[in-house]
């Protein structure tokens, strides 16, 4: 266990303790030593592993000396189990609320029965919070707004916010001296449509200690910042996680293809390793020696998550064995036989496999695409207009592009009636001249009316270049009615794309009750392509759904829904999701070249 986990459980036996109306002596003091905890450059796990004296460091006491033992030999804490059976464990979340501390949060359990964050919602909506003694109109107004905060991120956050948070970061971290190398590993990395934290690698071998300084005393930290002589966190606003870890040269490859994970990828790697009578860690590529040998009641530091329970029984030490390698990420594929694997098909989801008799996908990549085919101009909901958004397209190097107004069922985005299509098609047949150099589809996005009919006349359609159906009303139906529904939508023989699939919203609104799986083979018979709906905060379809849809031969659209120029830019994301489905440029639409889209939209035609 590493000092900042200790740390968080030391946290909540203190939340608990102060719920529950201990001694506040007792209290403070336990939130001193987590301090301390956090603070320490020396992992607790080898002062305990060396059967130091903990209560020689300042501010742990017998208590706390007895509870950090316990952490690091077992894992667990009874203290605090005993205390789960007596104070709900959500309560917990009720304190990471702002506004909410122990004393509230005793008061809205014991008065109010409230336990949970959906039940304090409801509270505060019957009125029952404000009355309580210490709460007032104005904290409760205050509590809700900070529900309504951790709604938004249940823990994870956008790849896009994260990328916005930390960019500024790096480059901070860049221009300190000694810093080699900056990177980002972990689910970011591997460009997950969310991210629970976002973990950077720093490859430094002197001044780290300005290095960690520099980190936390960023601008953009604040909230409980911990760090260590080569670890450390930090909170970014909107309250993402920041982990650092400082690493000299000879390990900058083995740690970064750690950290990047998987997980579950990690553990094949290992699997694959140990049979090879080698051993793949943080810290390297080890030969494994022979078993008697092998760091004799020697535990490894607290880094050493991916060994587990081995080290606390006396299991080989992290660096132990012939070194092999770890400088180079590659270093550790080679030593298992496989050639460099990119970060976002770290899944384990059958990439090894696929390395070892050559068939990695050759991912698509954002300069195979030529043209979005998803965007929406001052005709509906848009913020530019129709020439502005193709020369916008021009400028990013496409040759075509096509515009997708809303059909006039989504009277809230001012969509389209057919009489406007028809002068909408004036517009652009004007604006041929001023589009030398790209190619203009007119197209619109179209409903799909609860039964499953079109928003639109046939002739309208006939008269369109491209037809993008999708939902946006009636979105809680049954799942069996929802997939009739879409299914029946894209039977139309005009239809071209099925967007945004699914209709979910990131940490705002689930995916529809539909069989995808049905919905991809309809797909994959009617000849009708999906798309991959760029937007960050859709990602639409998510990337096991791409795979699918790749496997069933269905193309895949990956389009920006761009409501201004400077949205188109947000394709980098669809490239990325599209790359964690497995993706090749074959497999995507908009990669085709003008001929042979084109072609393809023939295809129906007998
Ligand atoms: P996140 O932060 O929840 O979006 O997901 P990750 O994948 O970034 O996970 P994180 O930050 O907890 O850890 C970063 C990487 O470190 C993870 O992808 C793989 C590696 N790692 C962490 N814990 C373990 C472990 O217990 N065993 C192994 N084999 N690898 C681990
Ligand atoms: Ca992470
Ligand atoms: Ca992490
Ligand atoms: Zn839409």
């Amino acid at each position: 266990m590493q000092n900042l986990e200790i740390a968080t459980v030391l946290r909540e036996l203190a939340d608990l303790l102060e719920i529950k109306g201990s001694n506040p002596f007792r209290i403070r003091a336990y939130r001193n030593a987590v301090r301390i905890v956090e603070g320490l450059t020396r992992p607790l796990a080898d002062l305990v592993a060396q059967e130091e004296d903990l209560t020689e460091l300042p501010g742990i006491g017998k208590d706390m000396a007895g509870h950090i033992r316990e952490l690091v030999e077992t894992g667990r804490l009874t203290r605090l189990e005993a205390l789960w059976e007596e104070v709900p464990r959500s309560l917990v979340d009720l304190m990471s609320l702002e506004g909410v501390g122990p004393k509230k949060a005793k008061k809205l359990w014991t008065e109010l029965g409230v336990t949970t964050v959906d039940e304090l919602e409801a509270a505060v909506e019957a009125g029952k919070v404000e009355t309580l003694e210490g709460f007032g109109k104005k904290s409760t107004q205050k509590i809700l707004q900070s529900i309504q905060d951790f709604r938004a991120h249940q823990g994870r956050f956008l790849l896009s916010e994260a990328d916005t948070l930390v960019t500024p970061l790096l480059a901070h971290l860049e221009a300190t001296s000694g810093v080699e190398r900056v990177e980002v590993a972990g689910s970011y990395r591997r460009r997950k449509e969310t991210v629970g934290d976002v973990d950077v690698l720093v490859l430094c071998e002197e001044n780290r200690e300005v290095v960690m300084e520099r980190f936390t005393g960023f601008a953009g930290a604040h909230r409980g910042v911990s760090a260590g002589e080569t670890r450390g966190r930090i909170f970014l606003s909107s309250g993402l996680p920041v982990d650092i870890r400082i690493l000299p040269r000879e390990s900058y490859g083995a740690a970064l293809h750690y950290f990047t994970g998987s997980k579950e990828h990690n553990v094949a790697i290992r699997t694959l390793a140990v049979k090879e009578g080698l051993r793949v860690s943080e810290y390297g590529v080890f030969r494994e020696e022979p078993e008697s040998e092998a760091g004799k009641g020697r535990t490894g530091d607290a880094g050493e998550v991916e060994t587990g329970k081995g080290s606390q029984e006396g299991g080989p030490h992290p660096m132990a064995g012939e070194r092999l390698g770890g400088e180079a990420e590659e270093e550790v594929f080679r030593a298992v036989g496989l050639p460099w694997i990119p970060p976002v098909l770290r899944e384990n989801r059958g990439e090894l496999d696929a390395a070892r008799d050559g068939r990695l996908p050759e991912l698509v990549r954002l300069e195979d695409i030529r043209g979005d085919l998803q965007m929406h101009s001052t005709w509906s909901d848009g913020k530019a207009s129709i020439l502005e958004m193709a020369l916008a397209c021009k400028d990013r190097g496409y040759e075509y592009l096509s515009l997708t107004d809303h059909s006039q069922a989504v009277t809230v985005a001012n969509g389209l009636t057919p009489e406007r299509v028809r002068q909408q098609w004036e517009e652009v047949d004007g604006l041929r001249e001023d589009l030398a150099g790209i190619h203009l589809f007119r197209s619109l996005e179209v409903d799909i009316l609860k039964d499953g009919s079109l928003d639109m006349p046939d002739e309208i359609l006939e008269g369109l270049d491209l037809v993008l159906v999708s939902v946006h009303s009636f979105m809680n139906m049954t799942r069996g009615e929802m997939t009739e529904r879409v299914i029946r939508g894209i039977q139309h023989p005009q239809v071209d794309i099925l967007a945004h699939p699914t209709g979910r919203i990131l940490n705002r609104r689930q995916p529809f009750e539909m069989d995808v799986e049905a919905i991809l083979q309809a797909a994959a018979e009617l000849q009708v392509a999906v798309e991959l709906n760029a937007h960050p905060s859709r990602l639409d379809l998510h990337d096991g759904h791409v795979r699918r849809a790749r496997e069933l031969g269905v193309r895949v659209a990956i389009n920006t829904d761009a409501h201004s120029p400077r949205d188109l830019g947000l394709m980098t994301y669809g490239i990325d999701q599209g790359r964690r489905g497995w993706l090749e440029a074959g497999d995507v639409l908009n990669a085709m070249s003008l001929e042979d889209f084109q072609a393809w939209r023939r295809r129906k035609t007998p």
